[in-house]
């Protein structure tokens, strides 16, 4: 079988590229990816002799319908990511995440090839912390941000060219992950590689915001699932019961380091900061029969530290740039 991966050189498509080559030795995997900010070819390098590697933008026309006519299978992951970026500038992430994935669309229905959306929980906007509610795949979509909005048109897009041209598709929407090769920009690598340079931790606004964290590669032996059993047209919720408040989370950085837990800074709030998300993911569990198997945050979270502290040649040189870039963008300590 051939698999067409789009940004499998960013943190989660890398990983899952990492997956397929280790445990489907029969798939010929190219990757598609722009090699943005968030793009590393050094990523790749483990499996550089397992695939085929492409470099350009999922807005191009001639080259996606080339490639998608010359695969059995799409797993498209690229996207612009970061709120905080897109509130800064949303442009990229309309090219990214709403026009590029119409262009994969339109050549998986030209060609009739079978599709996986990767998304996101953020769709459905944010929760009470009180709240005992968690989104479902019938809870009503609600973004908040720039970033979760392109990404919300793009699931939408999804389902019209399913419903209206019997596009082969599945969605999965995602909590927040962790793991190795995740850019420095990101909450847990911002913080571990700034406590290994000598940096305080930096917790916006009171720290009291929750994600529901699962491991990288739990998020993908959930798509392979998907992949391998879902049912077209069908979205799945893709998360592991991690629900931590971000003050918690850089607290037990702090204590796997070594250092005291109050060695942190407030710094200021992301404008219109989503407060909780929390995933059921029963529909998957039950009817696919997929389950995690990084279910001690703690001893994930060591393992990413351990990996960030011997991988700094990776990502030393992207750490000081995006720094300088939190800092033109107005954060400053409270
Ligand atoms: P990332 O920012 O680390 O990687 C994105 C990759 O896409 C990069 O390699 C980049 O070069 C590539 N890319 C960007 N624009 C491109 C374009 N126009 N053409 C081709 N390639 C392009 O992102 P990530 O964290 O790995 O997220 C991957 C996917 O998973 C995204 O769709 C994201 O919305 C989704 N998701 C992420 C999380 C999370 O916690 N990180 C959670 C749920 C869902
Ligand atoms: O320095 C920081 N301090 C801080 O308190 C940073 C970078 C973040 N935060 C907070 C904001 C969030 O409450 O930590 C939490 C996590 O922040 P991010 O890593 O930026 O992730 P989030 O905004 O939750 O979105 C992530 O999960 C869903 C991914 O970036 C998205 O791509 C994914 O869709």
């Amino acid at each position: 079988m051939r698999m067409l991966v789009t940004g499998g050189a960013g943190f989660i498509g890398a990983n899952f590229v990492h997956l397929t080559a280790r445990t489907r030795p029969d798939i010929e995997i190219t990757v598609l990816d722009a090699l943005t900010y968030a793009g590393n070819r050094a990523s790749l390098e483990p499996v550089a002799d397992r695939i085929t590697f492409v470099h350009g933008d999922i807005t191009d026309t001639a080259l996606v319908d080339r490639l998608v006519a010359d695969t059995d299978l799409v797993v498209h992951f690229a996207a612009e990511s970061h709120n905080d970026n897109s509130l800064g500038d949303p442009w990229p992430f309309v090219h990214t995440n709403i026009v590029g994935t119409t262009t994969l669309l339109q050549a998986v229905r030209t060609h009739d090839v079978r599709y996986h959306h990767i998304s996101t929980d953020e769709v459905y906007g944010d929760l009470e912390l009180d709240d005992p509610a968690r989104f479902t795949e019938n809870t009503p979509y609600n973004p908040s941000s720039p970033y979760s909005s392109t990404k919300a048109s793009s699931d939408l897009l999804v389902r019209a060219w399913t419903r209206s041209f019997g596009v082969r598709a599945t969605i999965s929407n995602c909590s927040n992950n962790y793991g190795p090769y995740q850019h420095v920009e990101k909450f847990i690598p911002r913080q571990i590689t700034g406590v290994l340079t000598g940096v305080r931790p930096k917790l916006y606004g009171a720290g009291l915001n929750v994600r529901d964290w699962i491991h990288v590669e739990d998020h993908n032996t959930a798509v392979w699932t998907i992949i391998d059993k879902g049912a077209l047209g069908q979205t799945y919720l893709i998360g592991a019961d991690g629900e931590v408040d971000n003050r918690t989370v850089v607290e037990t950085i702090l204590e796997l380091c070594g250092h005291d837990k109050s060695d942190f800074d407030f710094v200021t709030d992301r404008p219109g900061h989503d407060l909780r998300y929390a995933i059921d993911s029963t529909r998957l569990r039950t009817e696919l029969g997929w389950t995690p198997r990084y279910s001690d945050f703690r001893s994930g979270l060591a393992a990413t530290i351990d990996w960030y502290r011997d991988n700094e040649s990776w990502w030393a040189p992207q750490k000081a740039a995006t720094e300088a870039a939190y800092a033109s963008a107005g954060e400053r300590t409270l």
